[in-house]
């Protein structure tokens, strides 16, 4: 049973009637924040099949039922208290973790904590048109269990900035609503996090390679000496593993598709004839999406990286499986540009924490391609998906200076101007995606033309249940 207090948690905040009223006084701000910028024209009249976290108990922890969208229960659940947990990696190796936040600290940790809130409202609003091009209502339904749960992560977030960081923290989470996605003057802090996404191929890149940056992250925060954050970041990265399951099947259900449609065809030129998406148009998103999300881990060389290190703020993701917690006398040889030629240096280990996040990052989203060529082999195609060279495409770091192809071959500007097309979507294949996803498909257990149904429904139910369903 979802509580019946205004906002559920599993953190007594009845105890802390300060921090109560002062969250049952943002409440009110985001819930307009999600009548205005949540997903448009699904505010009044649908009811929506989602889950919703009650507690943070493995066996049980979210109860499943339809809900209008507004009235959804966002609600603060942390995961529970490990006894005498000690600080994992950096200069603080071994003592106690910190239940507040040290003052010499506090500034680092609240724009980490920012910047990780940022990006939760910013998704909800990049998406919150996509609901009129719908597959399917099954999808329509995970995109709004997406949605949701990345404003139940905006709270999370909050809850720490009101708890930890006073005056300052309530001014942050205002910021918090005030920044909107794509907006000139208060944009949102990372950049693709103000791309709009308006077609489904970008949704399900979206959620298999960006909300993957979220799973990084998150698991890098989970590591960290701050008790809370670690504990918040922890839960959320229950609720993040559905994300990118609708991201990576959604994707893995476009290929079987497309690969059905191949078949028929006779040849993969002529997959959008059938209203289908050809392979080349899925490589060029794969090639998009992967080079942003490679983006939003920052630059190869990062002081603040290795700051938060040293600091125990933000570590790295599965810290357990490294021998080494300190990381003082080691170094990682890194890749680079220098004066346009490309060397390989080495630089101390702790100012390269981005980077070795990125490496646990490209290996995760090296299974998700792997599953897809397995649709594609099972189909008897020769054709492969791949992930593009970390050099290519980038804006942030070292070889946003350069440009490449997707096989990391160095190219003048010249060539990147007249080729880029090639490898990253054209405004003719963007028309092309709306223009077979013009119309949204309501009645349960019809899927568009080129995606195939899923495996399975959600929670045990059939594929053709009413995931959402409209009330007059
Ligand atoms: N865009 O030393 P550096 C998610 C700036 S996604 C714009 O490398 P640092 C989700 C940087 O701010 C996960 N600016 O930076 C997914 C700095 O600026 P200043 C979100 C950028 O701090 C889907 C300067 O460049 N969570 O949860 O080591 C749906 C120097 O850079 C970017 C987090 O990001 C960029 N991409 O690393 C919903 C975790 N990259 O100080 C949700 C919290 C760098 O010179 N954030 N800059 O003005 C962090 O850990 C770090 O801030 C970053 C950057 C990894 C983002």
């Amino acid at each position: 049973m979802i509580s019946s207090e205004k906002i559920p948690n599993n953190v007594d905040l009845h105890l802390n009637k300060r921090l109560q009223r002062a969250l049952e006084h943002w409440q009110p701000a985001y819930i307009q924040w999600w009548r205005d910028m949540g997903p448009q024209g699904f505010q009044h009249y649908h009811q929506v099949y989602v889950r919703t976290a009650i507690s943070v108990d493995a066996a049980g922890w979210a109860h499943f039922e339809y809900v209008r969208l507004p009235e959804y229960r966002w609600g603060i659940f942390l995961a529970d208290r490990v006894a005498d947990r000690t600080i994992g990696f950096g200069d603080f190796f071994g003592q106690p973790v910190w239940q507040e936040v040290p003052g010499e600290f506090r500034n680092q940790l609240r724009r980490l904590i920012v910047t990780q809130g940022d990006t939760e409202p910013a998704s909800v609003e990049q998406q919150r048109w996509l609901g009129h091009r719908c597959p399917s209502l099954y999808d329509l339904r995970n995109l709004f269990q997406v949605n949701v749960e990345e404003g139940r992560h905006l709270w999370a977030m909050v809850y720490l900035l009101h708890s930890y960081f006073g005056r300052d923290g309530r001014d942050e989470a205002e910021e918090l609503l005030a920044r909107q996605s794509g907006n000139r003057d208060k944009p949102r802090i990372l950049e693709a996090f103000n791309e709009p996404i308006d077609n489904w191929l970008d949704f399900f890149m979206f959620t298999m390679f960006t909300d993957r940056d979220g799973k990084s992250q998150l698991l890098s925060l989970s590591e960290s000496s701050l008790d809370p954050l670690a504990r918040t970041t922890r839960f959320m990265l229950t609720e993040e593993a559905h994300h990118m399951f609708v991201g990576d099947t959604g994707v893995g259900r476009i290929v079987q598709r497309t690969a059905e449609l191949m078949k028929e065809a006779g040849f993969s030129e002529d997959v959008r004839k059938l209203g289908g998406i050809d392979l080349p148009t899925i490589q060029k998103h794969i090639n998009l999406w992967f080079s942003l999300s490679l983006d939003l881990h920052g630059n190869e060389i990062s002081t603040n990286a290795a700051a938060y290190f040293a600091n125990g703020l933000k570590g790295r993701a599965e810290e357990a499986k490294w021998e080494e917690h300190r990381v003082v006398d080691t170094a990682y040889e890194l890749e680079t540009l220098v004066e346009g030629r490309l060397d390989q240096v080495q630089i101390p280990m702790r100012n390269a924490m981005n980077e070795v996040l990125r490496d646990w990052y490209v290996e995760d989203c090296q299974s998700g391609v792997t599953r897809w060529n397995r649709v594609l082999e099972n189909h008897g195609l020769s054709d492969r998906l791949t992930l593009p060279d970390r050099k290519f495409n980038r804006g942030i770091g070292q070889f946003a200076a350069a440009h490449f192809d997707p096989t990391g071959r160095q190219l003048s500007d010249e060539e990147w101007a007249r080729r880029k097309h090639e490898w990253l979507p054209a405004p003719a294949d963007k028309q092309f995606l709306l223009s077979i996803m013009n119309a949204s498909i309501y009645e349960p257990g019809r899927f568009a033309n080129y995606i195939a149904a899923p495996a399975r429904g959600i929670k045990g139910k059939p594929i053709n249940f009413e995931y959402v369903r409209t009330e007059m």
